[in-house]
């Protein structure tokens, strides 16, 4: 995983704050300074950790949780979307237009994963159905080109490159009119890099550049070196206002958060990072999503469910109708109320011990509209109705659709639904399913 020990220490903060019952000042405090140490460790900035620190204990502290939304639910969000922010907010876009040549020219100092990732950007095109191909144009590392062969093969894509050439501008040049020609969409320049800093190395961009007149100019960074990443993002970006960085390196290592929020803040977009050796190790970079995954959720959506879930109590006594399949559509309509909070049902049931059944999908993922749809249904029927569905007749039906502004289909799509959830229940106790037991997994879902 990218990050192992941030994700791990960020994941520890939010799963304390998720236990606590109720979040007051000094719980935000502790989650701050929790955030301090974690984003610390892993390299990011002082003052960046500092910034940030601050407006999450603002915001956690000031800001009124919208309707509906726990403060709990929010401390989380905030925490969410400042950590978002610290890496820069917008996802990458692809750095390739389809139907023209584009060529990448990958830049940085020796080591950094340039020619790894010269490989893997080639491989990243070819499998989102672009022509791409790779040249090189390092002439000056012995086994250089055998090193970018390699790589080609494994990411299937062609590779220009002259043995025993001595002229790195001309050799650029040759490939990228050859592959121009040829109609390719993607072409990668690998080059050398051999300068230790970064005055040299941009000197060596621009003769390059000048001659291939890349589209791209990437700086391709390594994320091991921590904060370090910022200091040859901010000369480059100087350098080539449009350039487009690549963090190489972020699998593992402890300082990756660093690299990753210094380069953020130097203002240079991100464009893909590097989480491995092999070719497929490649990924667009979107900070939220990144965050999602630090956090160890997949995204804001499953995070605010997963603190809903935690908070959501239905008294004892509607559990065991819901249980025991004597329930009415009043119950229903209430219980869809809660279980509408706890997210689509499914994942709910299938926290529950020993079960499958199967429930109408539409019912699973009950939307905000069927919700209102249903609610109106269930109003405008008498309480008769409500308890005891099957006296529905066509007329009642047809009734109840002009009552609620719906239609008989949506009426006869409820009942459908309501018939499922009550032999849904029945089932359970024909499976003679330990009542306890459910009753337990119900209690751990907060049905306590
Ligand atoms: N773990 C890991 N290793 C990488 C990554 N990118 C490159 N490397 C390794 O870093 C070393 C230097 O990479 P290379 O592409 O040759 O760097 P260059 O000198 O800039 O061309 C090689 O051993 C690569 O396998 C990455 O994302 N993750
Ligand atoms: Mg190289």
């Amino acid at each position: 995983m990218v990050l192992e020990k941030l994700g791990s220490s960020l994941q520890q903060t939010i799963k304390k704050i998720l236990r606590l019952s109720s979040v007051d000042e000094a719980a935000v405090k502790e989650l701050v300074r929790d955030l301090q140490r974690a984003l610390l460790q892993a390299d990011v900035n002082v003052n960046l950790v500092l910034e940030l620190s601050q407006r999450v204990q603002s915001r956690a502290l000031k800001e009124e949780p919208p309707p509906g939304v726990s403060r709990k639910e929010h401390v989380v969000k905030v925490v969410y979307d400042e950590l978002a922010r610290l890496l820069g907010e917008k996802p990458a876009k692809l750095p390739v237009e389809p139907g023209k040549p584009n060529v990448i020219m990958l830049v940085g100092i020796q080591g950094s994963g340039k020619t790894t990732t010269a490989a893997k950007i080639a491989y990243f095109m070819a499998k989102r159905g672009f022509k791409a191909a790779l040249v090189c144009a390092d002439t000056y590392r012995p086994g250089a080109l055998a090193q970018l062969k390699q790589l080609a093969a494994q990411a299937r894509v062609p590779l220009y490159g002259e043995e025993g050439a001595s002229d790195p501008v001309a050799i650029a040049l040759r490939g990228v009119e050859k592959f121009r020609r040829e109609g390719y969409e993607a072409i990668i320049v690998d080059t050398a890099g051999r300068h230790k800093e970064e005055k040299g190395l941009i000197e060596e961009m621009r003769q390059i550049a000048e001659a291939v007149k890349p589209d791209r100019v990437m700086l391709v960074v390594d994320g091991t070196i921590g904060q370090q990443a910022g200091v040859q993002a901010k000369a480059f970006h100087e350098a080539t206002p449009l350039g487009a960085i690549a963090v190489a390196k972020l699998d593992g290592s402890a300082k990756g958060g660093g690299a990753l929020s210094a380069v953020a803040a130097v203002g240079a977009p991100i464009i893909f990072i590097g989480t491995g050796e092999k070719v497929e190790d490649l990924e667009l970079f979107d900070p939220v999503r990144f965050v999602g995954r630090l956090l160890g959720m997949g995204d804001l959506k499953g995070l605010l469910e997963k603190v809903r879930e935690a908070e959501i109590t239905l008294p004892k006594e509607k559990a065991k109708a819901f249980l025991t399949g004597k329930m009415t559509l009043e119950d229903l309509l209430e219980q869809m109320e809660n279980l509408r909070k706890l997210g689509p049902l499914g994942k709910i049931f299938k926290l529950i011990p020993g079960l499958s059944f199967q429930l109408p999908e539409e019912a699973i993922q009950l939307t905000e509209e069927k919700f209102k749809v249903w609610k109106a249904i269930i109003q405008s029927m008498t309480p008769e109705e409500r308890v005891n569905p099957k006296i529905m007749s066509s007329s009642r039906i047809k009734r109840v659709a002009r009552g609620s502004g719906t239609s008989e289909k949506e009426v006869r799509e409820l009942l459908k639904h309501f018939e499922a959830f009550r032999k849904m229940a029945k089932s359970l106790k024909r499976r003679s399913l330990p009542f306890k037991r459910l009753e337990r997994a119900m209690g751990g879902l907060g049905y306590g």
